[in-house]
């Protein structure tokens, strides 16, 4: 089983981490504990009822194919409604806790007057590109802060990849003249658990071409300080690059 990743953020937050291991937690309990009744319950009745080798009894009111074991609404059909009815409400609830709870991952947490930070993740063949809301773009490795909502919109130059990491829980479509939102976050406990910088791997998951298994990128998450300073360096770079920008023109005059 993959690392547990520790990403609960201040007031409210829950990283999609979070949510999904506690979704895989609640239905791998109730799982194992209903199995263990129903499994436990057909070996008990597979004992009771085994063939002893003597005479069936007068009273014995055997099951026939076709019919339900209602048993003319005696002790039967009593036990068979209840375990319609508790099926029924385990079902009931576990659809309504995880829509629930899946409607927040959809949204995601609300991040007041922060704000966040919008990436677009670009696939292509076979690499990934991440665009900053600044123009800056960087291959392969998505440089981003800690304890801050990350929008990521993803799409594709080529043909039909995905972009996802397993350790933080997300996967979205990456297709051509299309995008597809989704979001992340990591606190900065666990970047200082990883020693100050957080990495992820980043993989596709739409099999695209012959260098499919190679298209492979990272998350690195860094101090938000840190990550201030990088991205205030990022600007002017890329304006030097693209000389058609204004800003970049300004900053041209400085030895890149
Ligand atoms: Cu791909």
């Amino acid at each position: 089983m993959i690392d547990t990743v520790i990403l609960q953020q201040g007031t409210g937050w829950r990283a999609q981490a979070e949510v999904f291991d506690e979704i895989f937690f609640v239905f791998l309990a109730l799982g194992t504990l209903i199995g263990t009744i129903v499994i436990s319950y057909t070996l008990w009745n597979v004992y009771k009822y085994r063939d002893d080798g003597g005479e069936p009894k007068d009273d014995f009111d055997a099951p026939v194919v076709g019919e339900l074991p209602t048993g003319q609404g005696g002790p039967k059909a009593k036990k068979l409604f209840l375990s319609f009815g508790l099926s029924a409400i385990v079902v009931i609830s576990l659809v309504v806790y995880a829509y629930g709870i899946l409607l927040y991952v959809e949204e995601g947490p609300d991040t007041g007057d922060e704000g966040d930070i919008e990436i677009l993740v670009e696939g292509y063949q076979f690499g990934w590109e991440y665009e900053y809301p600044n123009g800056h773009t960087e291959t392969g490795e998505m440089i981003v802060p800690a304890d801050q909502r990350i929008d990521i919109e993803v799409t594709s130059r080529d043909v039909w990849h995905n972009f996802g990491s397993s350790e933080l829980r997300i996967k979205s479509d990456a297709i051509p003249g299309e995008t597809s939102s989704n979001w992340f976050s990591v606190s900065s406990e666990e970047v200082e658990a990883q020693g100050g910088e957080a990495t992820y791997m980043v993989e596709c998951f739409e099999l695209c071409g012959s260098g499919h298994s190679a298209m492979k990128g990272q998350i690195t998450v860094i101090p938000q300080d840190e990550w201030e300073e990088w991205y205030a360096g990022t600007g002017s770079e890329n304006g030097t690059e693209n000389s058609s920008n204004i800003g970049g023109a300004a900053a041209g005059g400085v030895p890149a």
